[in-house]
């Protein structure tokens, strides 16, 4: 595999820092860590240039950055925006870089990201503009689960019946026990959505919306979830261009008495302003006066806590296909994400994406 990072105007990476280089990294491959694995226990890993986390990629607000990534264990968001890229295959992603700060790529296929395949992304701020603090040094740290078992026995592990994992999720469905929102537990199409939705694909996944509500009067966040009607489903939200949209995330009791757990949940696509958070049921009435619309913080992950709700407020003003999902990795695997849709906008789709599911037909002639 090769990872080429190359930035238009300042160029550096964090093997020859300040100069101005393409980065080209070499293999990304499983490789079994030994002597230098960081627990001391042998175990299936996924590596950029050989290691993990992958090379930090500095850039600058405004830059391009290209990054050439070859195979076989990398992708975009596979199952929303492109397909995953297949062994042998390459991949080429361009992108401004358009604010400062810094930032993760990671895969987003399977459970690649807790594997390892995850690096750091430092955006620094426009020639003639300061940033808003001083400091005395920059020491970027990147958090990442890291277990004995390698992910595939972990994935197998939480798609098993019975199901064999940590934690305590809130719905069994088949059998399973997975992660809903609003009684429905995602599962990603083999199609993935941007194609299916341009190309009119209909029968690819759910058309029916997802639910957009919960019996709130009912629901006891404190309870043991009882969740009789939770099925899985691919159906997605469709947003109009540019229309304002306010999120509540409510929390709850799982499955197991006095247990509920925090959720990082992260947004593709946008930031959005965390609007207020609260502990117990939100109360529609009271709590949205509670809103600060002042000076609310503004960013694209945020903590749901145990048995707390978030309100979340963001413009659905870049058009495509983005997911929202919890960023614990297992959580998503087990279905705790949806995802946003408002592809009028969005221009011809080139064929790089396409190649699984029903997009196969699409690059044959
Ligand atoms: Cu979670």
């Amino acid at each position: 595999m090769a990872v080429m990072a190359a930035t238009k105007k300042r160029r550096r990476s964090e093997e020859k820092p300040n100069h101005a280089v393409n980065l080209i990294l070499d293999h990304l491959d499983d490789i079994p860590l030994s002597g230098g694995s960081k627990d001391c226990f042998q175990k299936l890993a996924v590596t950029i240039n050989g290691r993990t986390p992958g090379p930090t990629i500095y850039a600058q607000q405004g830059d391009t950055v290209v990054v050439e990534i070859g195979t076989p264990w990398s992708d975009g968001t596979e199952g929303v925006t492109q397909c995953p890229i297949v062994p042998g295959d390459t991949f080429t992603y361009k992108f401004v870089v358009d604010r400062a700060g810094t930032y993760i790529y990671h895969a987003h296929y399977g459970m690649q990201r807790s594997a390892g395949l995850n690096g750091m992304i430092i955006v620094s701020v426009p020639d003639g503009v300061s940033e808003p603090f001083s400091y005395d040094y920059d020491q970027s740290i990147l958090l990442n689960d890291w277990w004995h078992k390698s992910t595939y026995e972990q994935a197998a592990g939480l798609n098993s019946v019975p199901f064999v994992w940590i934690g305590e999720p809130q719905n069994k469905i088949d059998g399973r026990i997975k992660w809903a929102m609003n009684n429905m537990s995602f599962t990603l199409p083999d199609t993935p959505y941007l194609v299916a939705l341009k190309q009119r694909l209909h029968h690819v996944f759910t058309q029916k919306p997802a639910p957009e509500t919960y019996d709130s009067k009912n629901f006891d966040v404190f309870g043991v979830a009882k969740n009789a009607n939770a099925t899985s489903g691919n159906s997605i939200y469709r947003l109009k261009f540019n229309s304002t949209i306010d999120i509540i995330l409510q929390n709850a009791n799982t499955m197991t008495a006095n247990n509920s757990e925090t959720h990082p949940w992260h947004l593709h696509g946008h930031d959005f302003w965390v609007l207020g958070y609260g502990i117990g049921k939100f109360d529609p009435m009271n709590d949205p006066k509670k809103y600060n619309l002042v000076d609310s913080i503004m960013k694209n992950t945020v903590a749901l806590h145990r048995y707390g709700w978030t309100a979340l407020r963001f413009r659905a003003d870049n058009p495509g296909v983005w997911a929202f999902h919890c960023h614990i990795e297992a959580h998503f695997f087990m279905g705790m994400g949806v995802v946003f849709e408002g592809v009028e906008k969005v221009g011809r789709l080139p064929l790089s994406i396409m190649g699984c599911g029903e997009t196969k037909r699409l690059i044959r002639h």
